[in-house]
């Protein structure tokens, strides 16, 4: 039987996916970004600073790690040293950003998948917001509208928290959440200078003066988010966890891990970073070469050459291509297929025995939930891998913003090179993120954006291996054939981004 789970909701961009079902189990599973942007071809001819501001617009989610994967990319092109106050700017503006996109992720984008709406119904308690939503999803109910209650309401049907009390805590933290994710979005704003789309990011550092003041607002609402993600985010996975613990066996993928590593702890190009980065394939972690990064695609609606690497990638859009069914590439490292992302940037980390946080923490959650760290490979293991994520970034932001040097320079005057390239690699939230850039007479000769969700939603690649998200959802045994749950439950615990994805 072949299911379209098409178009699934609360992610970012248009996804589809077309699954085969035998015997109620996943045989084949295909994953289509249906839209197509064509970024890297309209930075062509344009000023090398254009890029951070362009690329940003990429996404509305992630638009900070793009402008630092730029700046990264033009720092290398312009050889340019960077002054320690530019690199701890763009750590600050980006660590923020991503408390705000896993709270964000959790909260509103994958909470419904297990707690059970409705049971706000049966509230009788007297918080205002709690009431609100109560009478709201009332009256939308009787209203007799086809889709009531969005986007809370229709769902999937399949097996919710049952216990009432704890429903309507999840509720409320949904709520809670939003003001937090706000306040998180207001500390990257006080550097970046607006969120999304932070005016104030360049390459070598950031147009921000750090003003005491300012670095003393920003560790007050790092604090409160901080505050939020040990009280209320990490013990809300954990409930998690314990309600579904099938779930650290559901939704691996069948192939490597690769991250960039994220938050520079100098300077210093190609310096340490406070998540290692590295590749992990077939057991073993090795160290990143982006020469061995190239992108399929055969099943992707292109006409450019298949199989190029990062600096020589080209964009021809064929729409109609016979055979292609996605708008995304399928990036490979090494020919092989890897998964990127929060569970990726932990396990590499853990690994390699870096961060002694890092290590605790799996350790800590792992004894609690019985798991091996390898089942950070599963549906709740990139929950819990972000939750891991959000606790070490917020101490690390908390000690950062303290080195900075409030009568320091922020970034270094730029001179823009005639002829350069550069690499410019990050984790965004969602995992890795890599931009290329090639300067000639001044301006872009070429720009390529190799981007996390176009790793985990790749389509099959030339031999005709599955993407990370594919592989994840080939083998899942599903109780309903025709609604999925199951397969919801794993396309969102990899939250894909297809704006950020064809890019
Ligand atoms: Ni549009 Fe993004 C992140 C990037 S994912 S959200 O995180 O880069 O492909």
């Amino acid at each position: 039987m072949k299911v379209d789970l098409g178009p699934i909701t609360r992610i970012e961009g248009h996804l589809n996916v077309h699954t085969t079902v035998e015997g109620g189990v996943v045989t084949d599973a295909r994953c289509m970004g249906e839209m197509f942007r064509g970024f890297e071809i309209f930075l062509q001819g344009r000023n090398p600073l254009d890029a951070q501001q362009i690329t940003q617009r990429i996404c509305g989610v992630c638009p900070y790690a793009h402008a630092i994967a730029s700046s990264y990319a033009q720092e290398q092109a312009y050889q340019q040293a960077v002054p320690p106050n530019g690199r701890i700017l763009h750590n600050l503006i980006q660590g923020a950003n991503h408390l705000y996109d896993y709270l964000l992720h959790f909260y509103q984008l994958a909470a419904l998948d297990f707690v059970d709406i409705t049971a706000i119904l049966k509230y009788q308690g007297k918080d205002p917001e709690l009431t609100k939503v109560k009478n709201w999803v009332k009256a939308e109910l009787a209203s007799g509208k086809p889709f009531p209650a969005a986007p809370f309401l229709p769902r999937l049907s399949g097996n919710y928290i049952a216990n009432t009390e704890l429903n309507i805590g999840a509720i409320k933290h949904y709520l809670d959440a939003l003001e937090i994710e706000r306040k998180a979005n207001q500390a990257s704003a006080i550097f970046g200078g607006k969120f999304p789309h932070a005016t104030a990011i360049f390459p070598t550092g950031c147009t921000q003066k750090p003003r005491i003041d300012l670095i003393t607002t920003y560790v007050s609402l790092i604090q409160e988010v901080r505050q939020f993600i040990h009280d209320t985010y990490i013990p809300d996975v954990a409930a998690v966890a314990a309600g579904f613990p099938n779930y650290w066996e559901i939704g691996a993928s069948k192939g490597g891990f690769l991250s960039y590593g994220l938050l520079p702890l100098s300077p210093k190009p190609g310096g340490e970073r406070l998540f290692a980065p590295g590749v992990l394939l077939d057991g073993s972690v090795q160290k990143v070469d982006f020469e061995r990064i190239t992108q399929d695609i055969n099943n992707a609606r292109y006409s450019s050459p298949t199989g190029l690497k990062v600096r020589d990638a080209t964009l021809t859009p064929a729409p109609h291509k016979a055979d292609a069914y996605s708008w995304i590439k399928a990036p490979r490292y090494g020919g092989k297929m890897v998964e990127v992302g929060p569970a990726a940037r932990v396990m590499i980390d853990y690994l390699q025995g870096h961060n002694p946080k890092v290590k605790s923490l799996v350790e800590t959650f792992a004894a609690k939930a019985k798991i091996k760290p390898r089942q950070l490979n599963s549906v709740l293991g990139r929950h819990l891998s972000r939750a891991i994520c959000a606790a070490v970034i917020a101490d690390f932001l908390l000690e950062e913003a303290e080195r900075l040097d409030p009568a320091g320079p922020t970034m270094a005057d730029l001179k823009i090179p005639a002829s350069g390239e550069g690499f410019g690699a990050t984790e965004a939230s969602r995992g890795a993120l890599l931009h290329y850039i090639r300067i000639e007479n001044h301006k872009i000769a070429r720009y390529e954006c190799v981007v996390p969700t176009t790793w985990n939603a790749s389509p099959r690649d030339d031999q005709g291996t599955p993407g990370a998200m594919e592989s994840a959802l080939i083998g899942t045994k599903v109780a309903n054939p025709e609604d999925q749950m199951e397969s919801v439950r794993i396309v969102h615990s990899f939250d894909p981004c297809l704006a950020c994805a064809v890019h």
